[in-house]
């Protein structure tokens, strides 16, 4: 047995807000988990702190399993993304732990590699379709083998996934109040396939090129941003729809053979049941930090693999690096691996990260440290601290909330 002897919750913010939680056991090990939830940071650390940090202490850090069944019944209330972050959290850790003690990467504990690498995409982005495409020019000369296009829409003061001038990361969450901007669905669906159009003409079809739309379109606008999409052959377009309303992507489905992927915002395997046992989707993005950890992760994944859904988790910045080497030790071992979104992290968050994950022509790999591979320097941590910060809120022209 490794009993559990201290549990201790950090917040800090090289960079952008990170909340890491730190498990040591009564041998001196300590587990690293991810609990960073963009924008809600402090409800993640309090739930921790003041609910399940005190009913750790002296249990067997070995119990994987029997502790995530423990958190996630014996709350009562159930699911959601604070809930499920903060048990992400205690899993990845409990992972970390067992993985040191056995002197083994996590990936062996998982069943040992599946493949070679890591596919993952990056983040290309441009004010125009010019500066999108040397963005794009400049992924490809780094090694990526796939590339996340986005670019400003014309007309539309804030486009998702485009940094603001002077901002060399792109990081949504950047004001303490919401910043509001204006969108215009019709602008952006006359505009989107000429952007992408213009990918494909300028570097050709040797590389996966991916687009998110982010939650914005109603079904059969996705179904004719999909059809105007199908001679750019996507690698995926992502969240056309809101995620939550699952057979809205039957109609998605009615009008295109475009690809599909959606998980980011859902913490489950029930949130996403129907869009994988019905196919409506062909990757699911989950992420293991926001989907209750490894264990519950590596469940949605299987049942993902029934019916010939591949993986595609979630890894923008703003999941910290330990739920990053948490990620690519999953993604290594499980058989339906699809890609793995790679945004890397704004500096100075290596100051407080330390990771073992490397990057090779297009692929990452998690090394082959005991654990995840990563550990956390809790000095350094102390010289940043917490940032109020907000994600965006998103108005149509009218004045009125839509998806952000
Ligand atoms: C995006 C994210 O990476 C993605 O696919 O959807 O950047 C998302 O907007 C942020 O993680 C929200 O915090
Ligand atoms: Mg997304």
């Amino acid at each position: 047995m490794s009993k559990i002897v201290d549990a201790k919750v950090i917040v800090t913010a090289p960079g952008r807000n990170y909340v890491t939680l730190k498990l040591t056991t009564d041998d001196g090990v300590v587990g690293w988990g991810d609990a960073t939830l963009n924008g809600r940071e402090l409800a993640v650390a309090s739930y921790l702190r003041d609910h399940v940090c005190p009913l750790l202490l002296g249990r067997d850090a070995h119990r994987i399993e029997d502790l995530w069944q423990y958190l996630y019944k014996g709350a009562y209330w159930r699911r959601g993304p604070v809930t499920m972050t903060a048990i992400a959290a205690v899993d990845i850790a409990l992972w970390d732990i067992k993985g040191k003690i056995a002197g083994l990467p996590v990936y062996q504990l998982l069943g040992g590699a599946a493949r070679d690498g890591v596919l993952v995409y990056a983040h290309a982005s441009g004010e125009g379709i010019s500066e999108l495409l040397d963005d794009v020019a400049a992924h490809l000369d780094q090694g990526y083998l796939a590339v996340r296009a986005q670019a400003a829409v014309p007309g539309v003061d804030k486009t998702y996934g485009v940094p603001e001038r002077g901002q060399n990361v792109y990081e949504p969450a950047s004001a303490a109040v919401p910043a509001e901007g204006r969108w215009d669905t019709e602008s952006y669906l006359r505009f989107a396939p000429e952007v992408l159009g213009a990918v494909r003409e300028r570097f050709g079809f040797d590389f996966h090129l991916l687009h998110d739309v982010h939650h914005r379109l109603t079904p059969i606008e996705a179904g004719r941003l999909g059809r105007d999409l199908e001679e750019h052959r996507m690698f995926w377009i992502e969240d056309p729809t809101p995620a939550e309303d699952q057979s809205a992507f039957r109609l998605i489905r009615q009008h295109t053979t475009t690809p599909i992927a959606v998980g980011e915002v859902l913490n489950s395997i029930w949130d996403c049941q129907q869009l994988i046992t019905e196919r409506l989707i062909d990757y699911i993005r989950t992420s293991v930090s926001h989907a209750g950890g490894i264990t519950h992760l590596r469940r949605i994944f299987s049942l993902a693999e029934l019916y010939g859904v591949r993986t595609g988790s979630h890894g923008a910045g703003d999941l910290s690096p330990v739920s990053l080497s948490a990620a690519l030790h999953v993604d290594l071992a499980v058989p339906n691996f699809g890609i793995q979104e790679y945004m890397g992290h704004a500096e100075p968050a290596s100051e407080v990260f330390r990771t073992s994950y490397t990057f090779s022509n297009g692929y990452l790999h998690p090394g082959d440290a005991p654990g995840l591979g990563v550990e956390v320097d809790e000095r350094a941590a102390t010289a940043f601290p917490y940032d109020p910060r907000y994600l965006p809120v998103n108005r149509r022209r009218d004045g009125s909330v839509h998806d952000w």
